[in-house]
């Protein structure tokens, strides 16, 4: 599977000490990855030796610039199986390619009457923009509510995915219950009905294989910064003939192919929508990341997170007061969103970090999916490729001392 060791020796974070004599216990990948050598290394060398704007300058340095990082985009398109690398576009985060698909296609596809539909345990950068694109054009979002248990109610599907429905945007993984949904099942029900089916793949692309052809999906967003990468850059997949058909985002150089003072005309895909500078050590380091991960193998990473979050649901039931919120490990990616009763998991976070362990506290972007869960708040560990059962062991041991603490 994974040689952990190694991977462990490939992050300069991962050796050094959260404070004086008190080892950095990482626990926090699913807010943001931290980063491998080669990737700092690839940015470093490109500010070093070939910083210049791209797809510009005929000099040496633009041409080095804009191959590095338009050979990013082959390897990004590569990685998820897009068909063609002009529907791999780069935007900041996956937030910006929610917002770039909102503004783009909402605003000129959506009329009074129409619906979104999302669900209950998205991220708010699945939820927000679509608000303001409704509040914009008279549509209407929907939600898919989820069980109890943290897994969609599929049995409400049908009611709420109708001939109304025009996109449906749904996580494929939930950053905070973990739960793995039925992405090919969901993308073929928005089709059935005649609907654009969008992915947030945010907690997807870092953790499994994922084939946008063998889903089908029309659109998909992810961020570079959970996946070993950089953070400012993360990509937009969207269909060719959609994205076509969309009118651009944000204009400026570099997305246009034509200017006077009396109009414009864009640039061929994936150009039209990345206007101005982009983020150019951020893509080539982007790239590297993929590269990172290609060489660990995908099928690989996710094995080992099934395995290592196997261990950590069952550590952590062990701990008195405990509750887990989402699915069995079964169903789950490598996040363990948690109550203490007695606990508020602001405490929980702040007495951890005294043992230097990181882990988020809050509602971790998902206010909606905490409110109908009954809780306010919840503490967050999550596991990537470089935890060890070690570091799980530490956080079931800190979690009991901060009961202590506390005096449960
Ligand atoms: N979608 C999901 C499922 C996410 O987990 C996140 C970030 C986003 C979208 C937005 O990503 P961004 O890079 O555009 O900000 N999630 C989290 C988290 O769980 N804790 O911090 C950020």
């Amino acid at each position: 599977m994974l040689d952990v060791q190694q991977i462990r020796a490939d992050f300069p974070i991962l050796q050094e000490e959260a404070y004086p004599g008190v080892p950095l216990v990482y626990l926090d990948s699913a807010a943001s990855s931290q980063k491998p050598l080669p990737v700092i290394e690839v940015m470093n060398q490109y500010y070093r030796h070939t910083n210049a704007n791209v797809h510009r300058g005929i000099h040496r340095l633009s041409e080095d610039a804009t191959n590095a990082y338009e050979g990013a985009r082959e390897r990004i398109t590569r990685f998820i199986n897009a068909a063609d690398s002009a529907e791999v576009i780069y935007v900041r985060n996956a937030t910006e390619g929610f917002n770039l698909v909102a503004y783009s296609w909402g605003r000129a596809n959506l009329q009074p009457g129409d619906e979104i539909l999302i669900t209950a345990m998205e991220h708010h950068a699945n939820i927000v923009p679509w608000q303001i694109i409704a509040e914009q054009t008279g549509a209407v979002v929907r939600h898919l509510p989820f069980l109890p248990n943290g897994t969609l109610d599929l049995d409400q599907l049908p009611q709420l995915l109708t001939e109304k429905t025009k996109l449906f945007s749904f996580t494929a993984v939930s950053n905070v219950f973990g739960t793995v949904n039925p992405v090919k099942q969901l993308i073929d029900a928005a089709h059935k009905v005649g609907a654009l089916a969008m992915v947030d793949a945010a907690q997807a692309v870092p953790h499994m294989p994922v084939d946008v052809q063998a889903w089908d999906c029309d659109f998909l967003a992810f961020s570079g910064h959970k996946m070993c990468g950089p953070t400012g850059i993360g990509i937009l997949f969207g269909k060719r003939h959609i994205l076509d058909a969309m009118p651009p985002f944000m204009g400026g150089g570099d997305m246009i192919r034509r200017v006077t003072l009396e109009g414009s005309t864009w640039a061929d895909l994936p150009h039209k929508f990345e206007a101005g500078t982009p983020g150019i050590a951020e893509g080539i380091g982007l790239g590297t990341a993929v590269d990172y991960l290609t060489n660990l193998g995908m099928t690989n990473v996710h094995a080992y997170e099934q395995q290592i979050t196997n261990y950590a649901l069952e550590a952590l039931s062990e701990v008195d007061g405990l509750q887990i919120l989402g699915p069995s490990a079964a169903q789950r990616g490598g996040v363990a969103a948690f109550t203490i009763q007695g606990l508020h998991p602001h405490d929980i976070a702040e007495l951890l970090d005294k043992d230097g362990i990181a882990i988020r506290a809050g509602h971790h972007c998902a206010m909606p999916l905490h409110h109908l869960s009954g809780v306010n708040s919840s503490a967050r560990a999550s596991f990537y490729i470089h935890t060890t059962t070690e570091e799980v062991d530490k956080l079931v041991e800190s979690l009991n001392r901060a009961r202590k603490v506390f005096r449960l």
